[in-house]
């Protein structure tokens, strides 16, 4: 974006940081920045003149007080920014805060990051206000509540469930009589590396729980929303099973060339285009993949990325995250997609790349993005949790306050020194994809979403017996959730 800056420079004009963010979100900055320059030079601008955002203010006003039509085409791209207004920014953004140096002093301070942000949030439950550190556990205590990260989750013969809870003092070992039918039901979507507390008595060498507690969500405060939102992911560019055909209605939609009228006004309110990841088929991700491969280069992968995605109307903000196709690192947080790979992705100046995952405020609207990996281990831990109820699964995630809470299975996390799969902030919108196949539900007011995919099904899907949705975008028109169907 330098170009606008030196634009400026070169006729004379500094630009003040909110000026030239503001400038930044235009629809079409380039040109907006040559009426500016006009505009200031016509009202008599001297050799060194500050643009301000006040001065941008003027200059809207000027362009709304005139009357002549002819005039107003002369204003476009100022109009077309009066119309939108963005009110974008990222809240979380992982891609530079994240690092590791890869040691075992690491995953001890991850794991202590992520007990301690949950526990703080479990501490605020009255039933836990009173919580003992596990060391400090003295036999025949009746009642005791105890906060905790589960190491290990058993059945037991005679079907009772154990569970190996650890805090930084000391590990115990809590178990849940089955007679206990509701509490014994609530166990089975316990899963490894979570945090939890624990309500019970002391037994000898056990706690006997009478009731466990996830940090959980309240129910949220739903906000109003004057614009709509598409959400997307898993377009999987580059593979022969990408459809292609699809994703262009789509973007003829997004574009206002396409639809019912219906449709087309659902189009037209559309300002934010949210991707989820998987962008790109990428390369070398499972075995035999190159036999699917259309593009078996990834830098060619990404230049078609930005044909198709260069030709959605560039008053469009698009925020973008990664996904385990895509070519950045593997291990969340996965920091955005690198611009090595990209560059052709990063010439679109209406495009945000950020972390997977990542929060952003869409104008007061405050939506976390993940890809969505981690729902192959809740899928594979817990009974009744599956692919085609990704909704189910989000639930799960938000009352565990962790996106991705099971260690060392199929989603590699990296250690770092702060976990930043922990969910600290509610968000009134979750995004995922990643199991291809759409979902939707009201959660505690949020919503969450899963935008499935433009891809058919792989072979390595058929194998999974994974049957995708394909096509089918949702749109968060105003605060209602419609799928649109392009397949
Ligand atoms: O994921 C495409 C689909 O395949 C999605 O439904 C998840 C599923 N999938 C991906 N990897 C695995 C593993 N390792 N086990 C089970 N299911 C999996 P994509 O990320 O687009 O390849
Ligand atoms: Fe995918
Ligand atoms: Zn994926």
């Amino acid at each position: 974006m330098n170009e606008i800056i030196g634009k400026f420079a070169r006729e004379g004009i500094l630009i003040e940081d909110n000026a030239y963010f503001r400038l930044k979100e235009m629809g079409d900055p380039a040109t907006a920045s040559s009426e500016i320059i006009v505009k200031i030079k016509k009202n008599g601008g001297g050799k060194f003149t500050l643009l301000t955002s006040e001065m941008l203010d003027d200059l809207f006003e000027v362009a709304e007080e005139i009357e002549d039509p002819s005039e107003i085409k002369a204003a476009g791209p100022i109009s077309v920014l009066r119309e939108r207004k963005f009110d974008f920014r990222v809240i979380t953004d992982t891609s530079k805060r994240s690092y590791t140096s890869g040691e075992i002093g690491d995953m001890i301070s991850y794991f202590n990051s992520r007990f301690s942000c949950l526990r703080d949030l479990l501490k605020r439950r009255p039933e836990l206000k009173s919580h003992v550190p596990i060391a400090d556990l003295r036999g025949g205590d009746d009642a005791v509540s105890i906060i905790g990260i589960i190491n290990d989750i058993r059945t037991t013969k005679n079907n009772h469930r154990m569970l190996e809870l650890e805090d930084e003092t000391g590990e115990i070992t809590v178990v849940v009589h089955n007679e206990n039918h509701k509490l014994f039901e609530k166990s089975e979507k316990l899963v490894r590396d979570e945090v939890i507390g624990v309500q019970g008595a002391k037994k000898g060498r056990f706690v006997v729980a009478s009731e466990i507690f996830h940090p959980g969500v309240p129910r949220i405060q739903e906000k109003e929303m004057d614009f709509s939102v598409a959400f997307i992911s898993d377009v999987h560019i580059g593979s022969e099973t990408f459809l292609e055909d699809a994703f262009t209605r789509f973007i003829k939609w997004i574009n206002g060339d396409f639809g019912t009228e219906e449709q087309m006004n659902i189009a037209a309110d559309v300002k934010y285009l949210v991707v989820a990841g998987d962008i790109v088929d990428g390369i070398g991700i499972y075995p035999g993949q190159e036999k699917e491969l259309i593009i078996k280069d990834i830098h060619e992968q990404y230049e078609e990325a930005a044909r198709l995605f260069g030709e959605i109307r560039d008053d469009m903000k698009i925020v973008m995250i990664p996904g385990n196709h895509d070519a950045s690192r593997i291990a969340e947080p996965q920091p955005a997609i690198p611009e090595e790979y990209a560059e052709p992705l990063y010439s679109l100046k209406n495009v945000e790349f950020l972390s997977n995952p990542s929060m952003v405020s869409l104008d007061g609207i405050k939506t976390l993005i993940y890809h969505g990996r981690s729902f192959d281990d809740m899928a594979m831990s817990v009974n009744g949790l599956s692919h085609e109820r990704s909704d189910l699964i989000m639930e799960e995630l938000l009352e565990k306050r962790h996106l991705a809470p099971i260690y060392g299975e199929r989603t590699p996390l990296a250690s770092e020194i702060e976990d930043h799969l922990v969910i600290d902030d509610v968000p009134h919108i979750l995004h995922t994809g990643h199991v291809h196949i759409n979902s939707y539900k009201k959660y505690k007011g949020i919503h969450l979403i899963n935008s499935g995919t433009f891809q058919s099904q792989t072979e390595f899907q058929k194998i999974y017996n994974i049957v995708p949705t394909c096509g089918q975008v949702p749109v968060l028109n105003r605060g209602v959730m419609k799928l649109l169907e392009f397949s």
